[in-house]
């Protein structure tokens, strides 16, 4: 694999700090591009090798953010677009990242138009506001999810509440800190895992084939990681991954009800095959409604004596009757996609720039019916176009 195949981009002020500590937390070399309107916020980024930073909109914001507005991110972009175009070069596959609830986040649709057009594959992570924010952030982040799924090939949406482990005695830094930590780590690990492939490699393009064989593409995902060492260190890893609290966002078991789930085992050379036995077969009975497992390695020196596992949960399968496998509920159930994602796609889609009227500054939209006849047909029409 190129190590130019492989992207990560983040939009914002707090998805930047994020993106630098998947870069202190990945083992293989990262390339990464963070995009926020507010200089001060870039100013503070630690420099990193591969890590490159830039303030867009300036011209428009004068390098202060949005102040909030979404439709300010947005513009923005528009503004500074051939410059971000030409850094992101030619990836096969793009992970973003975006913290939902500032203005600057309203940059990120049309980030994901720009990377569909160039035929780059986008796995997101969307973090969703604390409960404590205020209702503008809640509201922003409403607005601009279905947007995001809209465009991507795959989203995770994890709410920040989550992340920090659900402990509101936590002093709010400290509740940012760990949020940071946390998806990080994960973030690392995914990166290492396609950037590092072993014996068995899920590098970018298979990884880009498996995000891109669903034409449509906005799939719904979960995702938890392990670290664990000790003779036992494979069935710790399983117990924690089936536990995790992220494969339960709202109650339903997402890995049980899992279509596809890809994991990803990152170990020393002491890497066991009994123990991908443990892993697959734990995982495979937990997951009723699995129609395809992945499974890929990397092996690093470094890792000797640890077991790293990151496990993606694709697509909440529907339950006989519309339901789903709610926790502790454990029985085979039917396959095909979440209902409820695929209608918010398709309204979405509907707008694909979201509260923006147009594509274009300072011009009204072409509309024809309930169409905004300025949005290319292919993103109308949900069509990929092959690169
Ligand atoms: N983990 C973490 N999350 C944060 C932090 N600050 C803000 N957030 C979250 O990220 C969301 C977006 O905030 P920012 O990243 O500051 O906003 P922005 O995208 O830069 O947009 P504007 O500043 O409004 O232009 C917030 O609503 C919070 O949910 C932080 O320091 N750490
Ligand atoms: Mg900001």
């Amino acid at each position: 694999m190129n190590a130019d195949d492989l992207l990560l981009i983040s939009v914002g002020g707090a998805a930047a700090t994020i993106a630098r500590r998947v870069a202190e937390n990945a083992s293989a070399p990262l390339r990464a591009l963070i995009l926020d309107t507010d200089d001060a916020t870039l100013q503070a980024i630690t420099p990193a090798v591969g890590v490159s930073t830039t303030v867009f909109g300036a011209k428009r914001l004068a390098g202060r953010g949005t102040g909030g507005d979404r439709n300010l991110g947005a513009s923005a972009l528009r503004d500074d677009a051939s410059q971000i175009q030409a850094q992101i070069g030619a990836p096969r596959l793009a992970v973003l990242l975006v913290c939902c609830g500032g203005g600057t986040s309203g940059a990120a649709p049309l980030l994901l138009e720009m990377l569909r057009a160039l035929g780059v594959a986008t796995l997101v992570f969307a973090t969703t506001p604390f409960a404590f924010e205020g209702d503008d952030r809640h509201r922003c982040a409403k607005i601009i999810l279905p947007t995001l799924a809209a465009q991507a090939d795959a989203i995770t949406t994890v709410p920040l509440d989550l992340l920090a482990g659900g402990d509101a005695a936590l002093p709010q830094a400290e509740a940012f800190a760990r949020v940071a930590d946390r998806l990080g780590a994960g973030l690392g690990l995914l990166w290492s895992l396609i950037a590092h492939a072993g014996f068995l490699p899920l590098d970018a393009e298979r990884f880009r084939r498996f995000l891109t064989h669903d034409v449509a593409g906005g799939r719904p995902f979960c995702f938890a990681e392990a670290v664990c060492a000790g003779e036992r260190r494979a069935d710790d890893a399983l117990a924690r991954l089936l536990a995790a609290p992220r494969f339960r966002p709202d109650g339903v078991d997402c890995l049980a009800n899992a279509a596809q789930i890809v994991v990803g085992v990152l170990a020393g050379p002491d890497l066991r095959l009994c123990e991908l036995g443990v892993l697959m077969t734990g995982l495979r009975a937990h997951c009723v409604a699995l129609q395809e497992a992945y499974l890929g390695t990397a092996n690093e020196a470094s890792r000797e004596g640890t077991l790293a596992v990151v496990v993606l949960a694709f697509g909440q399968a529907l339950a006989e009757g519309g339901g789903r496998v709610e926790e502790g509920v454990h029985e085979a159930r039917g396959g095909g996609r979440s209902r409820k994602g695929a209608k918010a796609k398709a309204a979405a889609r509907a707008n694909p720039l979201g509260a923006a009227r147009n594509r274009f500054n300072d011009v009204e939209p072409t509309l024809h019916g309930d169409q905004n006849l300025d949005t290319p047909t292919y993103l109308r029409r949900g069509i990929r176009l092959a690169r």
